[in-house]
């Protein structure tokens, strides 16, 4: 078999000053690609088992919810019950948090809180294309209480952050504050194999992604932004539009081969820009990803990992992937 690469598990108990003890991030990061494992097969098996399509049910956020939003959404309840010392769940499909008191140590030692968006793309469910399980860690405050306060801080107070990509290949991606590390499921072994170590995105990249559809909603700075990434003046401002309707493979490609993702506020009614993306759980851990591989995450105005949350739910606009191309956008953010 050769030199085997090392298996998620033994990696994870291999880790030094990372930001969350080697054993806390084995066990919980563990139980992260379990659930990897267990929706990525159901998705392989979905539409021949009457898994596809809505469930009747609509989430907090008003959005008519898949099956397998709801399905995907309670292999996380179930796994992390029997978790300790993950004392909270919080998930996009979940108005309100499931708190596992028995896991709970505010008294003693470390308790984390795991924040999830578990089908992250299911609108792409029923045309089989790309998804993603979204995930953040964030230690508990000691003596906290039932009380979320503690969990709206910035998005640095992360203790790891990652996602599992469900593409042709199913991927686990994760940070805990020493660099990304990239895997990929082997089904011959069904282990999470090590692909790249301390990964690092390309500073400036050829892509753009988001939904040119909205346009005429956005600030002035963001329709700019888009003409100035077409206008193919030079090689500098000669991009290629990829978007697939998920923001966690979108992400996956410019971590890869660089560029940037956006999903712009769109100005409502009331002449307000509100965000589309949950900052907690979409664009704060993929904000921590970003920026340990070298890439930088925004809303516009600043660093997305400085914001500090008002509700769990909160949205954000969100500029994110390569360096040159986030800076880039908030240059045109600034002028209006
Ligand atoms: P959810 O699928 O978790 O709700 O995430 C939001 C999302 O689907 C992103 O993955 C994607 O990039 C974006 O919204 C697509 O939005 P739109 O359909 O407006 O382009």
């Amino acid at each position: 078999m050769g030199n085997q690469a090392p298996i998620l598990y033994d990696h994870l108990h291999s880790r030094k000053k990372t930001l969350m003890p080697a054993a806390d991030l084995a066990l919980v990061i563990g139980r992260i690609a379990l659930a990897g494992k267990l929706i990525a097969g159901e998705l392989a098996r979905a539409s021949i088992v009457g898994g596809l399509g809505f469930s009747g049910n609509s989430n907090v956020h008003g959005e008519e919810q898949k099956k397998l939003d709801d399905w995907t959404n309670e292999v996380f309840l179930k796994l992390f019950e029997n978790c300790d010392p993950v004392c909270s769940l919080i998930s996009e499909e979940m108005e309100i948090p499931k708190h596992y008191e028995r896991n709970c140590h505010s008294r003693d030692h470390a308790s984390y809180a795991v924040l999830v968006d578990p089908l992250d793309g299911s609108s792409n469910t029923d045309t089989n294309g790309s998804m993603g399980s979204i995930f953040s860690i964030r230690k508990r405050a000691p003596r906290h209480s039932s009380e979320l306060k503690d969990l709206l801080g910035p998005g640095s107070q992360q203790v790891a952050a990652g996602y599992v990509l469900y593409g042709p290949a199913t991927q686990l991606i994760y940070t805990s504050g020493t660099g990304v590390d990239m895997f990929t499921f082997d089904p011959l072994m069904a282990e999470f194999v090590l692909w790249k170590e301390n990964l690092k995105m390309p500073p400036r990249g050829p892509y753009y992604s988001c939904n040119q559809g909205n346009l005429t909603k956005w600030n002035p700075g963001a329709q700019n932004l888009v003409r100035h990434l077409t206008s193919r003046k030079n090689k500098n401002t000669s991009y290629s539009m990829r978007y697939c309707g998920a923001f966690v493979a979108d992400f996956h490609r410019c971590l890869i081969d660089g560029g940037i993702y956006f999903y712009p506020g769109e100005i409502g009614a009331d002449g307000k820009s509100k965000g589309k993306l949950r900052l907690l759980y979409e664009c704060a851990p993929l904000g921590m990803v970003a920026e340990q591989a070298g890439g930088r995450a925004s809303n516009g105005k600043g660093r997305i990992l400085e914001v500090v949350a008002k509700d769990i739910h909160d949205r954000e606009p969100v500029y994110i992937g390569s360096a040159t191309e986030v800076a880039m956008a908030e240059e045109f953010r600034a002028e209006g």
